[in-house]
């Protein structure tokens, strides 16, 4: 009797519908189905953070008739899977015939052709019905409630948290979805980070607080309407205290994750200047009293408040930047922002690892936009968690504009600056219809 062959299939859905149940029949014909599900830190890594946990997916596949055993896939790339369960047919939807899904395809077809395996490509359900489920799905994943915690599940995930700024819808969309495939992987940024530079600078402003708390939420409301990520407020100084208390509040509500103070007083200002400009430093009591009046506050689990220091900035010393670490983690921040703008990285690197000897587990968060030639490997080899693009997307908006606006004065007309701008047609196709 001829040997019962091997089918495998990856899923990566949070919910099941006809079009899975019919494609799962139909691969269950060929020979006896393993089902790979892919963990949630892949399913992060190229598309939105999954709606339920992998348990919960995992058990929802295993349940389905036709399938003989679900295992974990931990890559996008089919290579392990292919390697350890030796199928004899790969089946996927059709849909991995054309974007970037066909690399990963050429890689199976190679990898089974070593074997003499083949793939079997099913059509892909494309019912408006099924495509609505999974619009509402994706929905829910930008609701306060289910955004809010997300940051905490990447941090817990042990992977490296990055994030890009994002200063309205627009930006919030290209973070949302700028995507870069990588041999069979793909890579995007895994939160928004809402710069009070960028967010002043936006409104034609200074970034010394002057941009009132009303007007920030407004920046967050725009960006949460049309996207999923998670979201890093920076909170400037935090303001008063007592003011402090209800800006964690009304983040909370807003489905923020994280808001980030730095331990200055008075009229704050860029820390990109130093001590080109005046700032003072709260004490370690007075900003240890405002993280603790934050936490006692905060409603939510979920929500992070997260201390940032600025001794470096103010070259105040090591020692004081670790002194306050110690600090401001005892007074309940969770999470330390050590910032630096120095080309060098010696010295974050130099408080990180001094950090960590003391404290394996607050998460250490760092804004590479002076030593930026530090890679993202490198960071999270030493202990950093979440590493924040800070303002490039502003700086690569600003020049263009300006281009624009001479090469039009220079010429009498658009056509000469025509090549170098987006067709809005373009444009509009960041703009989801409904998220
Ligand atoms: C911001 O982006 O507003 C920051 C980071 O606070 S920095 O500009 O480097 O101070
Ligand atoms: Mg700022």
């Amino acid at each position: 009797m001829e040997k019962e062959k091997t089918v495998y299939m990856c899923f990566s859905t949070s919910m099941i519908h006809g079009g899975h149940i019919r494609i799962i029949r139909e691969a269950a014909t060929y020979g006896r189905l393993i089902a790979g599900i892919l963990t949630d830190e892949v399913v992060a890594s190229y598309r939105q953070y999954p709606l339920v946990s992998f348990e919960e997916r995992k058990a929802l596949i295993a349940g389905i008739k036709g399938v003989a055993e679900v295992v974990p896939q931990d890559e996008l790339s089919y290579r392990k899977a292919i390697e350890t369960y030796h199928p004899d047919i790969v089946v996927h939807g059709d849909d991995w015939l054309t974007g970037f899904q066909r690399k990963l395809r050429d890689e199976v077809e190679a990898l089974l052709a070593a074997y003499g395996g083949k793939i079997v490509d099913l059509p892909f359900s494309k019912e408006q019905e099924y495509a609505e489920l999974e619009g509402r799905a994706r929905a829910a994943l930008s609701l306060p409630d289910r955004r809010r915690g997300r940051l905490r599940k990447l941090l817990h995930m042990g992977k490296l948290v990055t994030a890009m700024e994002a200063h309205d819808g627009l930006t919030g969309l290209v973070v949302e979805n700028t995507i870069v495939h990588e041999g069979a992987g793909a890579r995007q940024f895994d939160a928004m980070w809402i710069s009070s530079l960028c967010d002043s600078t936006a409104k034609g402003k200074p970034d010394i607080e002057l941009v009132d708390m009303t007007s920030r939420f407004r920046t967050i409301d725009d960006i949460t309407e049309v996207t999923t990520k998670p979201i890093i407020f920076d909170g400037d100084t935090g303001g008063l205290t007592e003011h402090f208390v209800y800006t964690v509040r009304s983040l909370e509500k807003l489905g923020v994750s994280a808001v980030i103070i730095e331990d200055k007083k008075g009229l704050k200002k860029n820390s990109l200047f130093g001590t080109e400009v005046r700032q003072t430093q709260a004490t370690i009591e007075e900003f240890s009293a405002k993280i603790r009046a934050g936490k006692k506050a905060q409603k939510s689990p979920d929500f992070m408040i997260i201390a940032r220091i600025e001794s470096l900035i103010l070259e105040k010393g090591m020692e004081d930047a670790l002194a306050r670490a110690r600090a401001f983690v005892a007074a309940g921040a969770d999470g330390i922002m050590i910032h630096s703008r120095k080309k060098d990285p010696a010295e974050i690197f130099a408080f990180v690892e001094q950090f960590r000897a003391e404290d394996a587990r607050t998460p250490l968060v760092v804004v590479p936009t002076s030593f930026d030639a530090v890679r993202e490997e490198e960071f999270h080899a030493r202990g950093v968690n979440i590493v924040i693009y800070a303002n490039q997307l502003m700086r690569a908006e600003v020049p263009a504009m300006q281009r624009t606006a001479e090469t039009i004065l220079q010429h009498h007309r658009a056509l000469e600056a025509d090549a170098s701008l987006m067709p809005f047609k373009d444009i509009i196709r960041l703009i989801p219809g409904e998220i």
